[in-house]
């Protein structure tokens, strides 16, 4: 009797009690069971949000997500089998069904309402199939407990052990759309599920929100969502869209005008882009690392003159007519693209071309109805882009042609990342518009200290590799939906701010393809976590005289703070916050979290080795 001590009476006495307590629930099959599955999720998500932290979150809301899928598809099927018992048909296959349902109808009805109930019967058939069909599914995803994200770096590790080279770059793109195609999946569950998790995160946008504007054959347009059709945050930015345009190799993009501004930079390939205005005619040649500038009204055409490789460019359009509603229009073509002459009447079409009707018929009746991207010939790509230039040092400046962002000298960096910069103010293209091209490489483990852009809201979009962010917002903060699982933190900082600035910590995971919005101040910071380099592209509006105040690090703003300042800000000696301000002694990029302690001896070299992460750097 000794060994029952007190503490295990009562663990005792928990387990009859809830050993009771379940067999009451045997009994009485309510309770857990009449609950419905959106009630759980609810719940599960609130869980996820009030106990998670961080990282945490999103794993586990995935988690609630796939239980309530799961809980969903078993209560069908409950259903599906108590009506197959009833009928005492239960076990057998649904073809076996179809034929008996089908002898019924002969049997028991006559002409139309034969026919309907045939119908019934095959419905059914089709609804079990589908089913049967789906079940077979969730069997082969045993591995579908891991989430994507997981998924792809076990990807990416395996590419990164087995191949070599360019075999190793195919391997990692098989990652990435196997990983896309789980995405999509993933989002069109979430679709129809009952509450958005997006609402907490406006900023990030998955790469599948990009939807494509135009049919083609060989090629693609997708643009972004308008930025105020997700939030009202994103108000700043209203007149600006964000689009991708990929062509296939050997191809050609009608010529065509829109009403906006656009900014176009390469991320991959060979392309060409002409240029065709009332009194003057340009064509150039483009590589990656390119920005030009396509102003409203002027009519071009694309041409990705690779053989192999795709032609890909991302895009920031600026409209003139209606804000954030951009459009295109083709000259060329005739049903598919549409052309825009074919809107005028026959007789001042035969005026204005001063030709019969049945020639201009031929004319835009010809085309191939292939969409806006079709197939070229060799001959006609060579023709094409003969006589298209490069851009030189000369051309720098001026208003047409290219600029190579990565033939600049980097903004700043250091042997965990570079940054580059193509600002409103070095270039002319970019100033009316207020615009910047940026640049930013964070090399394998390395993150960016954290840092602000003064008055430029950045769209950043995933060139290459995989990382993470944390941003602090304070809109979101305010709208009170602040999470803070730590009760105290936010006691202490209602103490500290007089309770009237919360931050929501902003936060989430980047792939090939996905943008995100940086609002200007924001405080934020990016890590790689991939398997490679991180490299992200970034549009800058509101982009002049823009700096990026550094939070930390050796070359860090509070360098020009009083240490008064500091002291009467922290209520610690002043010399003591300086000390912990300068600790970090590297700048700018630095290797990110875990990876400190191993790297700290190699960082220590970190100044020396700049010049050569330079001259190793390939985009
Ligand atoms: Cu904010």
């Amino acid at each position: 009797m000794a060994m029952f001590t007190k503490p295990k009476l009562l663990f005792l006495f928990f387990c009859i009690l809830s050993l009771f307590l379940a067999s009451q629930c045997d009994d009485n099959p309510g309770r857990k069971g009449q609950r419905d599955p959106e009630e759980r999720f609810r719940e599960c998500q609130q869980r996820c949000w009030t106990q998670e932290r961080g990282e945490r979150v999103s794993p586990c809301v995935q988690h609630c997500q796939r239980e309530y899928q799961r809980e969903r598809e078993k209560q069908h099927r409950g259903q599906e089998e108590t009506r197959d018992e009833n009928q005492g048909r239960g076990k057998r296959e649904p073809e076996e069904r179809l034929r008996e349902c089908q002898q019924r109808c002969q049997r028991q009805e006559e002409g139309q309402q034969q026919w309907q109930c045939q119908q019934r019967c095959q419905q059914e058939y089709q609804r079990e199939k589908e089913q049967h069909h789906r079940g077979q599914e969730d069997e082969n995803q045993g591995r579908g407990k891991r989430d994507p994200e997981e998924r792809l770096r076990e990807c990416q590790h395996r590419c990164q052990r087995q191949e070599e080279g360019q075999q190793k770059w195919q391997c990692q793109q098989r990652c990435q759309q196997e990983y896309q195609r789980e995405k999509e999946q993933h989002h069109r569950v979430q679709e129809t599920n009952p509450q958005r998790e997006e609402v907490k995160n406006p900023y990030l946008f998955e790469s599948q929100r990009f939807r494509s504007r135009v049919r083609a054959s060989h090629g693609d347009f997708r643009m972004l969502e308008k930025f105020t059709q997700r939030s009202e945050l994103l108000q700043g930015i209203e007149k600006f869209r964000v689009a991708v345009l990929e062509l296939e190799p050997q191809s050609f993009m009608l010529p065509h005008h829109c009403d906006s501004e656009t900014i176009f930079v390469v991320i991959r390939g060979q392309g060409t882009i002409s240029i065709a205005e009332q009194d003057e005619k340009n064509s150039f040649n483009l590589e990656h690392g390119d920005v030009i500038r396509v102003p409203a009204g002027s009519t071009f055409y694309f041409l990705n003159r690779d053989n192999n490789e795709k032609f890909f460019v991302y895009a920031l359009v600026k409209s003139v007519n209606v804000p954030g509603h951009p459009q295109a229009f083709f000259s060329a073509g005739g049903e598919n693209p549409e052309s825009f002459y074919r809107v005028f009447s026959d007789d001042i079409l035969e005026t204005s071309f001063n030709t019969p009707r049945d020639r201009l018929e031929r004319l835009f009746g010809q085309q191939q109805k292939q969409g806006v991207v079709i197939k070229a010939s060799e001959e006609q790509i060579r023709a094409i882009s003969e006589h298209a230039s490069r851009s030189t040092e000369q051309t720098k400046g001026e208003k047409r042609g290219p600029f190579n962002l990565l033939k600049e000298r980097p903004l700043f960096g250091s042997r965990f990342g570079l940054f580059f910069e193509a600002s409103p103010e070095r270039f002319e293209q970019l100033r009316d518009l207020d615009t910047a091209v940026s640049f930013m490489n964070i090399n394998q483990g390395g993150m960016v200290l954290p840092f602000y852009n003064t008055r430029s809201t950045r769209l950043v979009m995933v060139v290459e590799g995989n990382g993470r962010f944390e941003m602090a917002c304070s809109h979101l903060g305010r709208q009170g939906r602040g999470q803070w699982s730590h009760g105290e933190r936010r006691e202490q900082e209602e103490k500290q701010e007089g309770g009237n600035v919360h931050y929501q910590k902003v936060h989430g995971n980047l792939n090939v393809g996905d943008l995100l919005v940086v609002p200007a101040s924001h405080p934020i910071t990016l890590i790689a976590t991939g398997g490679s380099n991180f490299r992200l592209v970034a549009f800058g509006v509101n982009a002049q005289n823009n700096k990026k105040n550094f939070l930390a690090g050796k070359v860090n703003l509070w360098r020009n703070v009083d240490r008064e300042a500091k002291e009467l800000s922290f209520n610690m000696p002043g010399r003591e916050v300086e000390e912990i301000f300068q600790k970090q002694d590297q700048s700018f990029f630095v290797a990110g979290p875990g990876q400190q302690r191993e790297r700290g001896e190699q960082g220590k070299r970190g100044q020396e080795l700049y010049l050569s992460s330079i001259l190793d750097f390939v985009f």
